[in-house]
């Protein structure tokens, strides 16, 4: 079971690193990788697992931040009256995107960075994604609000990113032109 301290936080050189692509089929260690990782934001997501184990809660998880710099990532995100969200992603790519921009009016935090970074991420309104799954079938979908978020931030996590990269120094709250923004209820 991930726990917290498997999770390497900002500093870590893995953290800028680009992530190798995986080959088909996996290890059987990279299959338990892959269900780790989704199994931790799972449990992130249960209040009594993250009191007895001590777990911030998230709604994705990279490969990289817990030491392993492979192009893999888990999303599981569950939002009232939108289709849950559940996914292990393997080589993912962004094949097409809107022009509009979004961000997290709330800003966006990271499992690997102990401290709050405040200032709007622009990100992609719209994706529409490919990737692989465990069996190294290849999927795709269109996403948009906390799930394209989402993608995009743990995409960038395979790319050594971060998403305070994105924030401008100078004007941290400065109006992204064109931009949506999203209010997190
Ligand atoms: O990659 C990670 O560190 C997990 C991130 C993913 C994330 C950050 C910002 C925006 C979308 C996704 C977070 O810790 S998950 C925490 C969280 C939960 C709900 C909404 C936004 C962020
Ligand atoms: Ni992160």
């Amino acid at each position: 079971m991930i726990l917290m301290n498997d999770i390497v936080r900002e500093g870590h050189p893995v953290l800028r690193k680009v992530a190798e692509e995986v080959s088909f089929p996996l290890t059987d260690d990279e299959k338990k990788l892959c269900e780790e990782i989704l199994q931790y934001i799972i449990n992130s997501q249960d209040d009594v697992l993250c009191e007895l184990y001590d777990l911030r809660p998230g709604i994705g998880l990279a490969a990289p931040q817990v030491n392993v710099s492979k192009r893999i990532f888990a999303l599981h995100i569950e939002e009232e009256d939108k289709e849950p969200l559940s996914i292990v992603a393997i080589n993912p790519k962004i094949i097409s995107h809107s022009v509009e921009k979004t961000y997290l009016t709330s800003g966006e935090g990271c499992l690997s960075v102990d401290r709050d970074v405040e200032g709007f991420v622009p990100r992609y309104s719209r994706i529409t994604i490919k990737a692989f799954d465990v069996d190294g079938k290849e999927f795709k979908l269109r996403l948009k609000g906390l799930p394209a978020i989402a993608f995009q931030h743990e995409l960038d996590h395979l790319n050594g990113v971060m998403f305070y990269d994105h924030i401008d120094p100078k004007e941290p709250f400065k109006e992204i032109p064109g931009a949506v923004p999203f209010e997190r209820e």
